[in-house]
């Protein structure tokens, strides 16, 4: 019979690394690789950001990092398109 370590530790599984949190974003209005890449330029340039996915078809950006949704927003309008949620 195998001996189960049954001993509570105080062990948990990683969620958040700090200043890893991602957020997905809604974007309207982008169309192809330039205007991915147009938006992943300005969300980068925001302090604390990590890293930027976008998807052109599903208008879905994951910024990871510690960007406010104020943040992400001002710079994708910079880019020239919107957040929509
Ligand atoms: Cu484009």
């Amino acid at each position: 019979m195998l001996w189960v370590e049954s001993e509570r530790s105080d062990c948990q599984p990683v969620k958040y690394i700090a200043g890893m949190t991602s957020t997905t974003y809604q974007v309207s209005g982008m169309t192809c690789g330039h205007c991915a890449n147009a938006v992943t330029e300005e969300i980068t340039a925001i302090d604390g950001v990590s890293t930027v996915s976008v998807d052109v078809e599903s208008g879905q950006v994951i910024v990871t990092g510690e960007a406010t949704a104020e943040q992400v927003a001002a710079a994708v309008s910079e880019a020239g398109y919107a957040v929509v949620s």
